[in-house]
């Protein structure tokens, strides 16, 4: 048995202020201190830790090979989690989806060189809001991996699948069900599932903090929190169109290598399939809106 004073390689479960909870390699876990160099650390980091007389520590950390990354509520870039494999971004008929804020995960995960999937949660209540399913198929069209899951054993199965073995991050606004879909996934657990109250389209933030579980065929999900924006201020607008897939094909098309496609005298690629019907006005629309916010942005 190695001594209690080795350095033991560790997964952060999840982050809190001033201390984390780390998994071994066997799956126990312990909540650990962090030394002020490691206060970076995010859910799915690998870590080292020791214990020491005051209790267990974080004395050293691998790195990243995928972070996905987001301004915090200052402005400031954050990872959201770390090691990541697939971005699973969550939608529902209700709360209403909103297509920016997919789009802007698209293109977060373009930046970040990480798989996607678009899942379209509580299948049993498309019929209240049949623009959702609409909304999926659209997505599929231009090239994403999409699903649908909802209380079924068969849809839960199927996402289970589709998963795998990646370390997968489930994201998008509160209430889309990410914790009540990774429940079904870990039947042995129950994670904390808000009632989304009446009336209160915006849903209730229940997860309060990223959290890595452990699935029994192998792989990792990490929950986190439901958030209403993201923000992409920090994204070079030149690297936005190549975050909307189907705009690649036309950006060789563009007269200027440094083309804003915003600009219809320049012989833009991206403006003459909006034109010819190849990339659709929502799309287009939602890329504007990004670059229009970024703060390199050509306005
Ligand atoms: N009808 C239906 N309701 C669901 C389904 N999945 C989740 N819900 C309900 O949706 C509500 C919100 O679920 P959560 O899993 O807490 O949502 P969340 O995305 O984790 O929310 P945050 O943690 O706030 O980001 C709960 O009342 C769930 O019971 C589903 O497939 N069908
Ligand atoms: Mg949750
Ligand atoms: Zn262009």
């Amino acid at each position: 048995m190695a001594g209690d004073n080795d350095d033991a390689p560790g997964l952060i479960v999840a982050r809190y202020s001033k201390t984390a909870v780390v998994m071994d390699e066997n799956g126990s876990t312990r909540s650990c201190h962090l030394r002020p160099n490691l206060a970076h650390l995010v859910a799915g980091d690998r870590v080292f830790w020791s214990q020491d007389e005051s209790g267990a520590v974080v004395v050293g950390q691998l790195d990243r090979y995928s972070e996905l990354k987001r301004p915090d509520a200052r402005g400031q870039l954050k990872a959201v989690a770390a090691n990541v494999d697939l971005i699973a971004i969550v939608i529902a008929p209700a709360p209403e989806p909103f297509a920016n804020l997919i789009d802007r995960y698209l293109v977060a995960a373009h930046l970040a060189d990480i798989d996607t999937l678009i899942i379209l949660n509580k299948s049993d209540l498309v019929d209240t809001n049949p623009e959702s399913r609409a909304l999926l198929h659209r997505y599929h069209e231009i090239g994403y991996d999409i699903i649908e899951t909802g209380p079924s054993n068969s849809a839960t199965e199927s996402l289970s699948s589709a998963l795998g073995t990646t370390t997968s991050v489930f994201v998008g606004q509160s209430g889309v069900g990410k914790s009540s879909i990774i429940n079904r996934l870990l039947p042995e657990r129950e994670l904390r599932v808000g009632a989304l109250s009446e009336g209160v389209l915006k849903g209730r933030h229940t997860t309060t903090t990223a959290e890595v579980f452990q699935r029994s065929q192998g792989g990792f999900i990490i929950d986190s929190p439901g958030i209403r924006e993201f923000g992409l201020q920090h994204v070079d607008a030149q690297l936005v169109a190549p975050g909307f897939r189907e705009f690649t094909p036309h950006l060789n098309d563009c007269r200027f290598r440094d083309c804003s496609h915003l600009v219809e005298q320049h012989h833009c690629g991206v403006l003459a399939a909006l034109d010819r019907g190849d990339i659709s006005p929502d799309r287009y629309d939602s890329f504007v809106n990004i670059v229009s916010n970024v703060s390199s942005s050509p306005y």
